[in-house]
């Protein structure tokens, strides 16, 4: 148990921390902040917000992963939330169904906690026997207790014209609801493929996690939006085999992958009151947002109704430069 010096001493070290953390980010390259009140911050090569990077740097200090927890990592807007609601649903499905799962009263990303802003309550998802945890840190950033546990790791990424597209439309809703001047989108266009965006540059992101799967295939799923759109059900019993809760052939004769699927899909999860009427992280000073702005139109390739030719032209060639030996694509 904790005792009440291991608390002061806690607090002492998180003043410290706090301290040391204002010094460091007024010294850092500050770039646009697409409209929004926060600016970003580079740093070791990557664009963060203010409580997102101290967030990152806190959890490398203070993290302590176990080999049975699993971390949901992605880059912002290439669908965290829908796989937040898939392995929720598949982890707790013997003790919730679809009419009781608390996906029905919170949205997705109130049922897994995030790193950078959760941490320390994590340890309270534990006790109730749900190991999932996620982070947008790039996995340069992951604390080393991440790598060392052996943890397993599942990372999602999207083409990044489409990441795009829905990065711009979150952040202009963001700035209505806020009566802010919204971005436009040449100039948010310009910012993305500079690099400039929440844990930016996107393909170094996807690079990162895309290089630590092949060193390790037994601890990593590295999945695609696109692919897992096209086949949702074959993803699914992937997903549910890789963290350890694989469908019974009765499961799966019953169909209830089928029905996770339903459950957790964008038609089903926008249409609950909770995601049209919530707000996310209320009370939260800065990080207060409506979780209707979360779900958008949830399609494959809807960057064609919002790039001209020549600017996919130009994402798709700054991919194919970055990607190129990878062995990775992404459109
Ligand atoms: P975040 O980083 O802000 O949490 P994230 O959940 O990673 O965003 O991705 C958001 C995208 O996933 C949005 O895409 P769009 O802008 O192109 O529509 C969002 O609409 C989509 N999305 C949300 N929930 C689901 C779902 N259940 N199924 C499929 N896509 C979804």
């Amino acid at each position: 148990m904790e005792s009440h010096f291991d608390s002061h001493v806690e607090q002492h070290n998180e003043d410290e921390f706090q301290k040391s953390f204002k010094e460091m980010i007024s010294t850092l390259p500050k770039g646009n902040s697409w409209g929004l009140p926060d600016h970003l911050y580079q740093y070791q090569g990557f664009w963060f917000t203010s409580p997102f990077l101290h967030g990152v740097l806190l959890a490398q200090q203070q993290f302590e992963a176990q080999p049975t927890d699993i971390i949901l990592s992605s880059a912002p807007r290439t669908g965290t939330a829908w796989l937040k609601s898939l392995t929720f649903a598949t982890i707790t499905r013997t003790s919730y169904d679809d009419s009781t799962t608390p996906l029905l009263f919170r949205m997705p990303h109130d049922v897994v906690p995030f790193m950078e802003l959760d941490h320390a309550h994590f340890s309270a998802n534990r006790h109730l026997g749900i190991p999932l945890l996620a982070t947008h840190a790039p996995y340069s950033f992951l604390p080393t207790s991440i790598i060392d546990s052996g943890c397993k790791i599942i990372y999602i990424c999207r083409d990044p014209k489409d990441t795009f597209v829905s990065m711009y439309h979150i952040c202009t809703r963001y700035a209505k609801s806020q009566n802010t001047q919204p971005i436009e989108l040449d100039e948010a266009f310009e910012l993305f493929c500079e690099g400039v965006s929440w844990y930016g540059p996107y393909w170094d992101h996807v690079l990162g996690y895309w290089k630590a799967s092949l060193k390790h295939p037994d601890k990593f799923m590295f999945l695609k939006y696109e692919e897992m759109n096209e086949d949702t059900v074959l993803y699914l019993k992937k997903l549910a085999e890789f963290m350890g809760y694989p469908f019974s052939s009765e499961e799966q004769q019953k169909g209830v992958p089928e029905k996770i699927i339903k459950m957790c899909s964008f038609e089903n999860l926008s249409n609950l009151e909770v995601n049209k009427s919530g707000i996310h992280r209320e009370g939260q000073e800065n990080l207060e947002i409506q979780n209707k702005i979360y779900f958008r139109k949830g399609k494959v390739g809807d960057w064609k109704n919002y790039l001209t030719p020549k600017m996919a032209t130009q994402l798709d060639q700054i991919t194919q430069q970055k990607l190129s030996s990878s062995g990775l694509s992404l459109n």
